[in-house]
């Protein structure tokens, strides 16, 4: 067991505001995940792709330990924030399974959806990423309780993935309203003959259901360990 690479600094952000300065009282970048590219992609042998929950998805080059900067999700979604507890800011990326060929990965993260303003992505920090035609989708709300936080799961397409820079598109998949704590979690694609099936371990959605049923009658213990299946389209 050895250090391998170390985060560069970070602190919360909110409402898609970096922070003017590093909070060295607090946790000095989180890592949520890291990721291969699939072994027929290019570069998938050189690199990791490394998010820090604070809201940058970085490049890790396994030879010189660097992190470039992918996407800087603090800058392209108002509505983004990381400083609001538990499981905020950017939660998980999977790679699509034709990723080689076609740049496709998805991610998830964290909005509070009664900050002011548009939820709409911007690309004013970010030129190369085309947002023509962007949509953001209706939020799934649980049937009881509040919704305080809404998890968005982001379908990604670089045009070039030979760089360690994005150039491409962005396309809402789902949008799912939750109270607290608990967003969409992991993704994993499940490749079925004929077709691909995402995976994802969510509390949120079964949660919602639990108490709803609580509501009504005999209480029903929340369910954590409920995995929800779609077909990517
Ligand atoms: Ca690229």
């Amino acid at each position: 067991l050895e250090d391998y690479a170390s985060l560069p600094l970070s602190s919360p952000t909110h409402a898609g505001k970096p922070p003017s300065a590093i909070d060295y009282m607090g946790q000095l970048g989180r890592v949520n995940s890291l990721r291969s590219e699939p072994a027929d992609a290019q570069l998938s042998a050189s690199r990791f792709f490394v998010e820090d929950q604070r809201g940058t998805l970085f490049i890790l080059d396994k030879t010189t330990k660097k992190f470039t900067p992918y996407l800087n999700f603090a800058e392209i979604f108002p509505k983004f924030v990381s400083d609001t507890g538990n499981t905020s800011g950017i939660v998980s990326i999977v790679f699509d399974p034709g990723y080689a060929k076609n740049g496709k990965f998805y991610t998830v993260h964290v909005e509070k959806p009664d900050l002011e303003g548009s939820a709409n992505p911007t690309n004013a920090r970010l030129s190369t990423l085309n947002l023509d035609g962007y949509t953001t989708t209706i939020s799934v709300t649980p049937p009881a309780g509040p919704v305080h936080f809404e998890s968005v799961l982001i379908e990604w397409k670089d045009d070039n993935i030979r760089n360690a820079t994005f150039e491409g598109t962005a396309r809402e998949v789902l949008r799912v309203g939750f109270d607290r704590n608990h967003p969409i979690a992991d993704l994993v694609f499940n490749r079925w003959p004929g077709r691909d099936m995402m995976t994802t371990g969510t509390c949120t959605l079964r949660s919602a259901m639990a108490l709803k049923e609580k509501l009504r009658g005999p209480a029903t213990p929340s369910r954590s360990d409920s995995i929800v299946c779609w077909e990517k389209s």
